[in-house]
């Protein structure tokens, strides 16, 4: 197949989901164009099947806000032409989904059929989506996309309940790459951090108000009062200043270190004991997925998706946002040196059955479903 992929390229779920998905659909044989405004940070290595179109904007004087929607629309009418694509997989519904409708009829009064695939992310459904100033064109583009994923059934029933959405939508769940997100023997690494072989504790994200960074110090905070620990912060955002902040009120400066915007995130999760995710929000939870693939236990909230892939009690444990009380109880019995291996298979356990290898064809059979219904006139 000819698949058109677009998604945001920068640091974030739903741009590395989208790059590893083409990816993978590159090594199996089919021909992939990407198209977003600067490279996808994963798409760093040569695929004689994988092309990089790279959306351009031109300014203007009386633009204020450059109008990236129709440049992204133009350029898919423009690659859907010249590369023939079977399809086009937008992820991330704002605003690639309604750029999506208007190339494909653009294309339609070209005579050309070009059927789209949008799948959802998470804040473009739970949050930003449902802001009135967008919501509107959301639900419509939902509506008006050929096929509908989302990355957990709890996003599936929020999209439902929040937007009037007649779409079927199928629940296709994110998916890790075994080869790379696997436990290394980076034990230099860990006698750096833990020189008295302290618990080591991490947490990934991008410092957004969503992700509550400050509850994962707190729990943090109440772990070293108990046992030796140190905490690593991975990630760069707008509340990382407040972090940093509490740290110093919490008196944890010494035990808490700052890596910042880190590619090779997997080096850290391989000497890592317990992986903190206290999130507001979270459709899915990838980065925990991203832990568990290096047999690391997770401590999370239950928001949104989590609970589907973090399983209470089994893989580590979840508890009501904002209980950081319960999440540091949690995470001292986890740590706990008669248990801790126990919770480790089980991560790994239950990140194998999201292996990459499983997962990428449900979405090829969805792509060939979706072609095949048009080619019926379904
Ligand atoms: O978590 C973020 O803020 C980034 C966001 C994105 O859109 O890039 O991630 C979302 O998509 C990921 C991939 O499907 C999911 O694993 C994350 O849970 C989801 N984030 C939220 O729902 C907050």
């Amino acid at each position: 197949m000819k698949i058109g992929i677009v998604c945001y390229p920068t640091f974030g779920g739903s741009g590395v989901v989208a790059t590893e998905l083409g990816k993978a659909l590159g090594k199996l044989g089919h021909e992939v164009h990407f198209m977003t405004y600067s490279q996808p940070m994963r798409l760093d290595f040569f695929n004689q099947n994988i092309f990089y179109h790279e959306v351009t904007l031109q300014s203007y004087p009386l633009f204020k806000y450059p109008p990236y929607e129709m440049a992204l629309a133009s350029k898919m009418v423009d690659i859907a032409k010249f590369a023939k694509l079977d399809l086009l997989h937008v992820h991330y519904a704002i605003p690639h989904a309604s750029a999506a409708y208007q190339a494909k009829q653009i294309l339609a009064l070209q005579g050309i059929n070009l059927p789209f695939i949008t799948t959802l992310h998470g804040t473009d459904i739970t949050l930003v989506g449902r802001d009135p100033s967008y919501e509107p064109v959301v639900s419509f583009s939902i509506n008006k996309s050929d096929g509908v994923t989302a990355v957990s059934n709890n996003l599936k029933e929020d999209t439902l309940r929040l937007f009037d959405v007649e779409k079927d939508i199928k629940v296709i769940p994110n998916f890790i790459d075994l080869d790379r997100f696997k436990r290394q023997k980076k034990e230099h690494f860990k006698t750096a951090i833990c020189p008295n072989n302290e618990k080591l504790i991490v947490h990934t994200s991008n410092f957004r108000r969503v992700k509550r960074v400050e509850d994962a110090l707190r729990i943090f905070k109440q772990i070293s009062d108990k046992m030796p620990a140190k905490l690593l912060l991975v990630g760069d955002g707008p509340h990382r200043v407040n972090v940093e902040a509490l740290s110093r009120e919490l008196g944890v400066t010494d035990d808490v270190r700052f890596l910042g915007k880190l590619d090779a995130v997997e080096e850290v999760l391989s000497v890592a004991d317990l992986f903190l995710m206290p999130s507001e929000k979270e459709s899915f939870g990838l980065a925990a997925l991203e832990a568990m693939a290096c047999e690391v236990p997770v401590i999370s909230s239950n928001a949104g998706g989590i609970p589907e892939l973090n399983i209470h009690g089994v893989t580590g444990f979840v508890s009501n946002i904002g209980d950081v009380d319960d999440m540091s109880k949690n995470a001292l019995h986890v740590l706990n040196d008669d248990n801790l291996e126990t919770f480790k298979a089980a991560a790994l356990a239950r990140a194998k059955e999201l292996d990459i290898k499983k997962i990428v064809p449900e979405y090829v059979d969805y792509y060939r479903e979706i072609l095949d219904s048009q080619m019926a006139g379904v």
